[in-house]
């Protein structure tokens, strides 16, 4: 029997500098109208979704850039978002910045249901980039500077009739995220991403690169523990700085079902079937008849690299 959740990758196009959330909103309430017409029940949107890439930006006093962070949500500027989507009974999720009460700075995403009620909150674990500006590099990355590593781990929700699981974006190169929510018999994972189209510390490694990379941890996550990969960029040029697309979905087979081929907001939607996760979690990767935790010790014990134990 199949159970199917219809899901819509929901692309934002760039994000300028001067735009602000309530029209940012107004575009991914159009696009939800497209998701809700192709038959999605469940729209998830990238990573900072309400705001352009302000990490890029260095500046010296932290607290000015406390603007580009939500310390509510919904909020006034979100409103129109989360009634639109209960009008439509469409489950969302989305990234933003949140500034909590207690002063904490995080790269969050939500799972919002199709009330309209957040039931889930993931912060971001893998932090790239640095905290000081860098002379070395063609283009900043300041995540380090303006975010503190995520405190939620990496849980997974019974959510729109199956398991669900959140990551944002550098956290898809890291097996471990999708292993944690594996762990969990995770369903499908939905993250959203903002990855420059260069890399800022090698000019030779472009967007053809870069997707190849991105492509191969979302399948290689998606396979290993057979689940759905939805991947959702904010892509295009945003103040001169280039977003690489590739939007995308993953079949728990591994295999790519859909990407969008341009840069501008728009959806992809796919009635994946969480029973397709069935044969792999059965078979080649039932955890609990396979695995050897026994010799797994220095995933948790070791951060960086130490001696070969070969010697
Ligand atoms: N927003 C990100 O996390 N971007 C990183 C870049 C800096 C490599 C990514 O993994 O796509």
């Amino acid at each position: 029997m199949a159970r199917i959740v219809t899901v819509a990758a929901a692309q934002l196009g760039p994000i300028q500098k001067a735009e602000s959330r309530e029209s940012v909103v107004a575009r991914m309430i159009t696009l939800m109208e497209e998701a809700k017409a192709k038959g999605a029940t469940f729209i998830v949107y990238p990573e900072l979704a309400l705001t352009t890439f302000f990490p890029r930006w260095y500046e010296e006093d932290r607290t000015k850039m406390d603007h580009w962070f939500e310390s509510s949500m919904p909020n006034a500027a979100t409103q129109p978002l989360f009634d639109k989507a209960r009008a439509l009974g469409m489950a969302m999720s989305f990234g933003y910045a949140e500034l909590t009460p207690d002063g904490h700075h995080f790269n969050t995403s939500i799972l919002v249901d199709k009330a309209g009620t957040i039931v889930g909150k993931y912060r971001k674990t893998h932090l790239p980039g640095h905290v000081e500006f860098d002379t070395g590099r063609t283009h900043q990355h300041l995540e380090k500077r303006y975010f503190e590593p995520g405190d939620t781990g990496f849980p997974v929700w019974r959510f729109a009739g199956g398991l669900i699981g959140m990551a944002i974006c550098n956290d898809r190169r890291w097996p471990e995220t999708y292993r944690v929510m594996g762990l969990q018999g995770v369903e499908m994972v939905v993250l959203g991403f903002n990855t420059p189209s260069v890399n800022s510390q090698r000019a030779g490694e472009g967007m053809e690169d870069r997707l190849f990379h991105h492509r191969l941890s979302c399948q290689a996550g998606a396979y290993q523990n057979a689940t759905w990969v939805v991947a959702v960029a904010k892509a295009g040029t945003e103040d001169g700085n280039h977003l690489m697309g590739g939007t995308l979905i993953v079949d728990p087979n591994g295999k790519i079902v859909g990407e969008l081929p341009h840069e501008d907001d728009g959806v992809l939607v796919h009635a994946c079937d969480l029973d397709d996760t069935v044969f792999g979690k059965e078979t080649i990767f039932d955890f609990k008849r396979h695995r050897r935790t026994e010799h797994y010790g220095l995933i948790t014990e070791r951060v960086g690299v130490g001696e070969p134990l070969g010697r």
